[in-house]
């Protein structure tokens, strides 16, 4: 009876508060991690607040500081929590909205989910280096550093593995849009930008994730973005 009770009144303050969302974020046509935390936050289908901090200006450390105990973007506030670390966001996310399905069903496919977006999360380090997203830019053939084809080749790999596996279920790497897509749209959206050539099932895709109402939604906020910052590399 007891346990009942706290559960009820549980879901209910989940519930009196799933209006209180706000997502702090990086420019969109920049902050490859804001792109991962926003599009696993429009999955839920939650109302929420937008608060957009351009990056490499002079008064960017102190808006970030103003939102952020990492001073990085993205950042989650849920009432009076404060949430950081785009796939810290993710897991919360999936955790606070389970209708969604931001994760697979299945265990196994949810462990390589999991994997995958840990892979993007932590390495593929040439590729984020060399290929920084630049949303509306385009420089087919640029980006081409040391360990960047390496970087390409597992990508690749991977996405051929996840949907042939799991993919049987919709356009996405497990079917459903889930958060191993949000980690991966801003890969999807370099190799546009730096035009990366692709097997087939690669290519069908990065043209599904591209499609997808949010990604062109925040693709064409960063489209109408006044800010611009030089990218070394290019
Ligand atoms: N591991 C973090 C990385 C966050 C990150 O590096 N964000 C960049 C923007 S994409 C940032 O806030 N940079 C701060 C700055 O440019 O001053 C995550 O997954 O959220």
């Amino acid at each position: 009876m007891i346990v009942a009770s706290v559960i009820l009144s549980l879901a209910a303050d989940a519930r009196a508060s799933m209006n209180d969302l706000s997502i702090v974020v990086g420019n969109k046509n920049y902050s490859s991690w804001s792109l991962r935390a926003w599009l696993a936050l429009k999955q839920t289908g939650a109302p929420f607040k937008e608060i957009v901090i351009p990056l490499d200006r002079s008064d960017t450390k102190e808006k970030l500081r103003a939102h952020s105990p990492s001073e990085r973007v993205p950042v989650l506030k849920h009432g009076g929590e404060i949430i950081w670390e785009s796939l810290a966001i993710a897991e919360y996310l999936a955790e606070l909205f389970p209708a969604a399905k931001l994760w697979p069903s299945q265990a196994s496919a949810r462990a390589i989910a999991r994997a995958v977006s840990s892979e993007i999360h932590a390495g593929f380090v040439a590729l984020r280096t060399h290929m920084p997203m630049d949303v509306r830019g385009r420089y087919p053939g640029k980006g081409r550093g040391h360990g960047v084809d390496k970087d390409i080749d597992r990508v690749a790999g991977l996405w051929r593995e996840c949907r042939n596996r799991f993919g049987s279920g919709g356009d996405y790497l497990f079917g459903p849009f889930t958060i191993a897509d949000a980690m991966y749209a801003p890969v999807v959206s370099r190799f546009i930008t730096y035009d990366v050539a692709l097997d087939d099932i690669g290519a069908a895709y990065r043209d599904a994730v591209w499609r997808w109402p949010a990604m062109q939604e925040w693709a064409k906020s960063a489209s109408d973005e006044p800010w611009v910052i030089a990218q070394a590399v290019i």
